[in-house]
């Protein structure tokens, strides 16, 4: 049965009940393809700099609400705050991105690096959970705010490989050579996670998404291992103490090991990206389960007869579901923000001629 709510559409259907309008926000919503962003971007020093401006970042978060009127407002910040906050200085260096001073097995992260969370970059991280408060305050009920964090595996690839990376082969080898160090690394990451999920709950967001982004490089005991293993920890963990807050995972990459990552993590929806097929996962995934996704931002990019193509196609694949439209990824930065726009347009008149067909 679908049901109709004054709240949160987002909250409904991650609650597992279809909604007959379908909800809409979109991966990396804020950002530079916002003229706006890139005004306050200009102006205010560094990239983590502005992560770690309350009010900046706030700012930031409703830009795109403000624009759009989107179902959801995601937290304007970074999955790179955990290894700043661990003491791993990061940087992000124009035209290149993230830049780390990077981890080997033969200098592994410090002993005392959790230690760091609760000194020196503490007020780091209470600066985000204030740029939350802000957002709280701000947002009306019908938008429901989203705190993030990276996955362990794919935080631990941008500290492995001090970056970016095509292959991972650092992280990989690492992994599979050392396998007692690297998981002394990732347990750190986990628990540096868990400490800063909570403390963004505790500030506010209503719902979580764990961007385990990188997944899909890894084998099916690598995945086992090094994905469904710390998110289990982190599901667990926080469902003890907060278990009215729903969790989305986004395996990103993971495929055929979607099925397994939501009977053994017990995350409450994924997010799918663009390269699952539709069919096959709803056959595979029960009908009351939540999914979120999938549509390619590339046709953000494109012509806007496609655009409605795709996202009419992905719209009726879930019309029986609860269902939470977004991208497979996040929105580039050449996109367009009129083509945003339209994609909003079309979800919603999509939801008219349904609720009229009733
Ligand atoms: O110069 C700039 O303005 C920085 C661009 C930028 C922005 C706007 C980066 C650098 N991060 C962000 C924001 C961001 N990052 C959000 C904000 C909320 C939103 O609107 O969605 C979120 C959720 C992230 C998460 C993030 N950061 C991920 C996971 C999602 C994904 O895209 O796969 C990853 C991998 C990062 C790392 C990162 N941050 C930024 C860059 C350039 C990168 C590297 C990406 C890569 O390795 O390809």
């Amino acid at each position: 049965m679908k049901v109709d709510t004054s709240k949160s559409l987002i909250l409904e259907n991650l609650a597992g009940r279809q909604t007959s309008s379908v909800p809409v926000w979109l991966m990396r919503q804020a950002g530079r393809y916002l003229p706006e962003y890139r005004k306050i971007r200009r102006n205010a020093g560094s990239f983590l700099d502005l992560c770690y401006n309350p009010k900046l970042a706030a700012e930031i978060t409703l830009q795109p609400i403000k624009r759009f009127g989107l179902d959801a407002a995601i937290l304007f910040s970074d999955i790179l705050v955990i290894p700043d906050a661990l003491g791993q200085q990061v940087s992000f260096v124009e035209g290149l991105g993230p830049v780390l001073n990077p981890l080997t097995p033969q200098k592994p992260i410090p002993s005392n690096a959790l230690e760091r969370l609760t000194n020196a970059s503490k007020n780091k991280l209470d600066s985000i959970y204030e740029a939350i408060e802000r957002v709280a305050t701000e947002k009306t009920d019908n938008c429901t705010l989203i705190g993030f964090a990276g996955g362990p595996w794919t935080v631990a690839t941008y500290m492995v490989e001090g970056g970016s990376s095509r292959d991972f082969q650092n992280t990989r080898s690492w992994a599979t050579s050392y396998s007692k160090s690297f998981e002394i690394l990732l347990d750190v990451v986990t628990d540096a996670t868990i400490t800063h999920l909570e403390g963004q709950i505790c500030a506010g967001v209503e719902a979580i998404q764990i961007f385990e982004s990188h997944s899909g490089v890894l084998d099916g005991p690598g995945f086992d291992q090094w994905v469904i293993k710390p998110t289990q920890r982190i599901i667990d963990t926080i469902k003890r103490k907060n278990p009215h807050i729903p969790i989305i995972g986004f395996p990103r990459g993971a495929a055929a090991q979607i099925p397994r990552f939501i009977s053994e993590t017990k995350v409450d929806a994924v997010s799918l990206d663009q390269s699952v097929p539709l069919d096959w996962v709803c056959s595979q995934i029960p009908d009351n389960y939540p999914m979120q996704g999938n549509l390619d931002p590339i046709y953000l990019l494109g012509e806007p007869e496609k655009l409605h193509f795709h996202a009419t196609r992905i719209l009726s694949a879930f019309s029986n579901r609860p269902f939470i439209f977004n991208l497979g990824h996040g929105v580039n930065k050449e996109t367009n923000p009129e083509m945003v726009q339209r994609l909003i347009e079309i979800v919603r008149n999509y939801n008219n001629c349904v609720s009229t067909e009733i």
